[in-house]
């Protein structure tokens, strides 16, 4: 994102003031490349409930300050529905599981932040770089700290067009070979949702929306005129779907679509609108590959004044909310 104002640079500046961050000294899960904050692994050790967190929303999916206070209430969130946020994110070439206010603040202003999929870890890493994950890249580490349970907003998915130009996330492929429950307000119509729901399933992905619909739903409004092919009515049902998947064994992915609350979604129409004007002008303009999802997110934003922002974290808090839940029910079973 171009913008970050004065105050976001003086602030990181203040916070990171030219020295290195504390890499945690835990022992019990620290080597070279992962990073757990002890907070995390102590919760872990006790079988409490955590919830993974991503960070490409905070470097490349949201706007200074609301990306950082969006970031912040999440985790609070979090907390306040007994369960321990761990968000993920690649600091100076390492991956940490749960980063410091300090850590969170620096991802939110920085510049140079990556953004960290599968593909780009290696490459992360040997530069020392830092990065915010996108959900493939969230994954991977959750899975690596054993926390089967990750909230986001919405995944990646078939572009539009996607059947030419092949840009299909690589958080599918994720999906289809980690198991982990991403919680989601399901795929953005900045996507081809008909084509991102006939991908996972070949990529064998237990698709679930969560509530009393199987209508899947498309991040602002709670129906994009797909079905998903089951349905869990409550966080007790959510939490037996992701269990089953653990005990056979399957290296599979589940998604649990959560709708987002008929309240938020009043702007859907205008922000529809939005999208088809910034899916246009990005294939005008030539945007290509990772940076077409921030671009669009960022028009999409600047076409509804700031309609779409407000929505996106009002579902990112629902959802923080319905995955802490469903991480608390999967405690309790697996106790
Ligand atoms: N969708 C959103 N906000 C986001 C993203 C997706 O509404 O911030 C981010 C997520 O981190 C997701 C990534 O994993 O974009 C997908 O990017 P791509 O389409 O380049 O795979
Ligand atoms: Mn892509």
């Amino acid at each position: 994102l171009e913008d970050r104002s004065l105050e976001c640079w003086v602030g990181c500046h203040r916070s990171f003031s030219g020295m290195a961050f504390q890499h945690s000294t835990d022992v019990s899960y620290t080597d070279s490349l992962f990073n757990v904050h002890p907070s995390i692994s102590e919760a872990l050790a006790e079988s409490k409930p955590v919830v993974a967190l991503e960070s490409t929303i905070i470097t490349h999916g949201m706007p200074y300050p609301q990306n950082l206070s969006t970031a912040q209430e999440v985790e609070a969130i979090v907390r306040a529905h007994g369960a321990t946020p761990a968000t993920v994110g690649v600091l100076e070439g390492r991956v940490h599981v749960g980063l410091t206010q300090e850590q969170l603040h620096f991802l939110s202003c920085s510049e140079a932040s990556l953004k960290v999929s599968r593909r780009d870890l290696p490459y992360a890493i040997s530069k020392g770089l830092s990065g915010g994950t996108t959900v493939s890249g969230t994954m991977i580490a959750a899975h690596r700290a054993n926390i089967p349970v990750f909230v986001t907003g919405g995944i990646g998915g078939v572009h539009r067009d996607g059947e030419n130009s092949m840009d299909i996330s690589a958080d599918l492929t994720e999906l289809g070979r980690t198991p982990i429950a991403v919680v989601s307000a399901g795929v953005k119509s900045i996507l081809d949702i008909g084509r991102t729901l006939e991908f996972l399933e070949t990529q064998g992905v237990c698709v679930a929306t969560f509530g009393k619909s199987k209508d899947f739903p498309a991040f602002f409004s709670p129906q994009s005129g797909f079905t998903a092919p089951y349905n869990v009515v409550d966080v007790e049902e959510a939490a037996a779907l992701i269990a089953s998947t653990l005990s056979l064994g399957l290296q599979s992915g589940l998604l649990v679509a959560v709708p987002i609350p008929e309240e938020h979604a009043a702007a859907g129409q205008q922000i529809e609108e939005a999208i088809q004007t910034a899916v246009a002008e990005a294939s005008a303009k030539g945007v290509r590959g990772r940076d077409v999802t921030p671009f669009i997110l960022q028009r999409v934003n600047e076409l509804t004044q700031g309609k779409s922002l407000q929505a996106n974290m009002a579902l990112i808090r629902n959802n923080a909310k319905v995955g802490s839940q469903i991480a608390c029910a999967l405690a309790e079973l697996q106790r």
